[in-house]
């Protein structure tokens, strides 16, 4: 645990992405840390979440808010998967060559900028829903390895966190889709039990604890209705898909910290 607590600080200082030198990256910088410290806010007290899907140790829990008529309930999700670490769960939600082997909801997926290799941007169309338009999203997507301040007992923090984005070669709703607003997170801590030396750990011995929030702006007319019961249908769909694609990913690969 010392071992990996010092990796993921040294990590976190190295003068590190390239990333840093895009016009982008003040906005990078402020999204991910925002949405860190949003993940780690409870869902108790004052938070007015409302748990609306259960499975095993997989919760998810949301608030109902509208925009302009629009509904954009934020979700936050809860889990904890065996046998992964943070980084490989990090990296498979991040990667553009796992997407379509989990995102159930795509129907195409374009790498329109590479800023770094730690920092993307994506182009997505998703499958319609009937009576709705199509949805298309563009999206700069950043993942890093995070010193923990906040909780001097967690090491091996990781975070990926998609935030809507222009790009002059792809206006909103100038084709057949009408663009969604996202602002995603998916934040990522290794626990190691029993605690042992690093490299005896076995992939019995990890537990990834996961916390997902979500806020979509369908960005266009969608009826309220359908759009709360494909919320309720896909995220425990999406959370359920993704953590069995990695655990199968890693199942057979040496362990990543
Ligand atoms: O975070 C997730 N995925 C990331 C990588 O893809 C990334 C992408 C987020 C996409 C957000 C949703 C885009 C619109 C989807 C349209 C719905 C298609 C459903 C098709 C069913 C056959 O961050 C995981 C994302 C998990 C997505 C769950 C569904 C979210 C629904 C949001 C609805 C938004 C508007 C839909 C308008 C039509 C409604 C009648």
């Amino acid at each position: 645990r010392d071992r990996l607590k010092k990796k993921s600080i040294s990590i976190a200082l190295s003068p590190v992405t390239p990333a840093k030198n895009h016009k982008l990256w003040p906005e990078i910088e402020k999204v991910t840390l925002e949405q860190l410290h949003y993940a780690r806010l409870g869902v108790g007290g004052a938070g007015g979440w409302q748990l609306f899907a259960e499975d095993g140790e997989m919760k998810m829990y949301r608030r109902e808010e509208e925009a302009d008529g629009l509904v954009v309930d934020p979700l936050k999700a809860c889990h904890m998967v065996k046998g992964v670490t943070a980084r490989e769960v990090c990296e498979i939600f991040f990667s553009p060559e796992y997407r379509s082997g989990w995102e159930a909801t795509l129907e195409d997926m374009t790498v329109v900028e590479t800023i770094a290799s730690d920092t993307l941007v994506f182009l997505q169309t998703h499958k319609r829903i009937w009576p709705a338009s199509q949805r298309d999203a563009l999206f700069w997507s950043h993942m890093r390895s995070v010193a923990d301040s906040e909780d001097q007992d967690a090491a091996d923090l990781w975070i990926v966190c998609n935030h809507s984005t222009e790009h002059p070669q792809y206006p909103p709703n100038s084709g057949k889709c009408v663009r969604v607003y996202l602002t995603v997170c998916l934040v990522c801590q290794t626990f190691i039990d029993p605690p042992k030396d690093p490299k005896n750990i076995r992939r019995e011995d990890l537990t990834c604890k996961i916390t997902y929030c979500s806020v979509v702006n369908p960005g266009g007319w969608a009826p309220a209705s359908v759009l709360r019961a494909v919320y309720k249908r896909e995220y425990p769909k999406f959370l359920k898909r993704f953590t069995s694609f990695c655990i199968d990913q890693c199942k057979d690969k040496p362990i990543l910290f």
